[in-house]
């Protein structure tokens, strides 16, 4: 048995099924261990596509997805990934090779100070030293990584050390860990500001989405008849069907859903995450908040409540509705709102302009996802559109990135969500940028023979940029690109593709994608002329109007 062993054993004990990555000579003692294992390696063709596939496993199922790279180039490529799981809380272990510590017989080839480099892009970095502290090392990794608020954790395996024989140890074993729940002062302090509240609303932030907390906050919604609106990250925090679902802060201002937010005199913000973009400004004279988490609010320029509810956030609010069902009767206050809003935000979804508007594709979309569907963007313009217009109905079907909100995660994140729920219908929503910058990984998803659809949404452009650029009032320059033939390109993978030709050819276009199973790949040209004219123009008339009659 060799420290590599430990290591290995270790990680199957934490429940570890797959590792993802690109292995280099370092590793392989790793390697071997693991062809004697339970546990698969799955190679990526870049680290950071490994990265972003452990990070998803972490945020869908709570337990920390795993990946490996060798030392310098490949543990630098995984630090985007890093900093995709700190900043969006996903819980994830990394391990990296380095060279031999006990003595340097290639100098420093390839030696860069990983642990350093990943330390403040993680929750935890250190260098293993001795194969004895393997077992604790790696239990603590996994504790820390999932604990509340989870993210990634660093453990570099110096070859040496992973080839040190040393004998059986035995692993630490995990045990489940129960948090605290609100205390009984703080619980009636809470209850006592919501029944006073003469127009309530509640918000679901980033970590609402919790793979644990569905059901939780979906009854507390319900007994309360509060509506909600949610952050972009807490969408679909709360089954869908409620009828006081009231939009998504897609903007930080003056869009339709922030009519209710103006207006109500108490936001009780639900896991709000201040790594979002924020979902309203905070100021002098607006609502009153009141922050519930598992762990209190960093205190921002835009967000500083005024009362908290710090503890297990499920069994916390369930204490809290007991404390206020049925004794709400103001709980309503903001729905008449609630259609008009909804309204506005359908508008022109079925209009048929080709190249499609952001609106009609979003539209599509939903139309061939079913409710379990999960949609998974990459970072562009379109981000925007569907955090505002794509509804959900179940938990964590709307996968998107507005922390780090890196391009690139957007194929990555859908292969680990195909993975894991290999008979519900996965959807990859990319720019044609975003969509470039690991579009290797096409060959990674047809070998492990996943079903997936891949949309590509193409404007020659860095949209995003470009619109921002117009918004701000830089003329336009520098922001466009041209792209591959994608259907021809997807056809050198192995992977079948597609062209929208026309207005109403993307549903059929996706469903036969779809019904096809395997790796598919669409695209389809996107007119964002759109943005400008709604997310500006048409918004900063609501907007001035809107502050005309408060
Ligand atoms: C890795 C990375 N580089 C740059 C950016 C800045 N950025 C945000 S959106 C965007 C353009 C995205 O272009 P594309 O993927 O084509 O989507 P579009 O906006 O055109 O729909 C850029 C460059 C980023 N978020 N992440
Ligand atoms: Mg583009």
């Amino acid at each position: 048995m060799n420290g590599a062993d430990l290591l290995v054993a270790a990680l199957e004990n934490e429940g570890v099924k797959q590792i993802f990555g690109v292995p280099g000579e370092e590793n392989l003692d790793i390697v071997e261990a693991m062809r004697r294992s339970t546990i698969k390696l799955v190679l990526t063709r870049h680290e950071q596509a490994a990265a972003f596939m452990a990070a998803t496993h972490g945020r869908l199922t709570g337990e920390a997805g795993v990946c490996l790279s060798t030392l310098g180039p490949g543990a630098l490529n995984l630090t985007t990934g890093a900093a995709y799981a700190r900043l969006g809380a996903m819980p994830m272990v990394m391990i990296t090779g380095q060279k031999g510590i006990l003595s340097r017989k290639q100098a420093r080839f390839q030696v860069v100070d990983v642990v350093s480099t990943m330390t403040p892009l993680t929750k935890m970095a250190l260098q293993i030293i001795s194969p004895m502290t393997i077992p604790s090392i790696v239990r603590e990794a996994f504790r820390v990584a999932q604990q509340e608020r989870p993210g990634p954790v660093h453990l570099e395996l110096p070859e040496d050390i992973a080839a040190e024989k040393t004998p059986e140890l035995p692993p630490v074993p995990p045990h489940p860990i129960a948090l605290p729940v609100a205390g009984r002062a703080a619980l009636d302090r809470a209850a006592e500001l919501i029944l006073k509240a003469e127009r309530p609303l509640v918000m679901l932030g980033a970590a609402a989405s919790r793979p644990r907390l569905a059901d939780a906050l979906s009854d507390f919604v319900k007994r309360l008849q509060i509506p909600f609106f949610n952050t972009q990250m807490g969408k679909g925090a709360v089954a869908g069907g409620s009828g006081l679902y009231m939009g998504t802060a897609a903007l930080s201002e003056r869009d339709y859903v922030h009519d209710a937010i103006d207006r109500a005199d108490l936001i009780i913000s639900v896991g709000h995450d201040t790594v979002e973009k924020p979902p309203f400004l905070m100021g002098p004279g607006g609502p009153r908040v009141l922050h519930v988490g598992y762990l209190p609010a960093t205190v921002e320029e835009v967000y500083f409540p005024h009362a908290e509810l710090i503890g297990d956030v499920g069994p916390s609010v369930a204490l809290l509705a007991d404390r206020l069902e049925g004794r709400l009767p103001r709980a309503g206050a903001l729905l008449p709102l609630r259609e008009q809003i909804l309204a506005r935000i359908r508008e022109r979804a079925e209009e048929s302009r080709y190249p499609l508007t952001p609106q009609r594709i979003v539209h599509d979309v939903r139309q061939v996802m079913p409710e379990d569907g999960i949609v998974c963007l990459d970072n562009g313009m379109y981000k925007i559109w569907f955090a505002r217009n794509y509804r959900t109905r179940v938990a964590n079907t709307l996968l998107l990135d507005n922390a780090l909100a890196t391009m690139g995660a957007g194929l990555p994140s859908a292969m680990m969500a195909a993975m894991l729920y290999p008979t519900r219908r996965v959807l990859a929503v990319c720019g044609d940028g975003g969509f470039m910058m690991n579009s290797q990984e096409l060959e990674t998803a047809t070998r492990l023979g996943l079903n997936l659809v891949v949309l590509i949404l193409e404007d020659n452009a860095y949209g995003m940029i470009r619109w921002k650029q117009a918004a701000d009032g830089f003329p336009d320059f520098g922001m466009t690109f041209g792209n591959p033939d994608f259907v021809a390109y997807a056809k050198a993978f192995g992977v079948r593709g597609s062209r929208v030709e026309s207005a109403d050819g993307l549903v059929p276009t996706l469903e036969a994608a779809f019904g096809g199973g395997g790796v598919h790949l669409v695209t389809v040209p996107i007119d964002y002329s759109e943005n400008m004219r709604v997310l500006v123009d048409e918004l900063r008339t609501h907007g001035s109007k809107n502050r005309g009659r408060s």
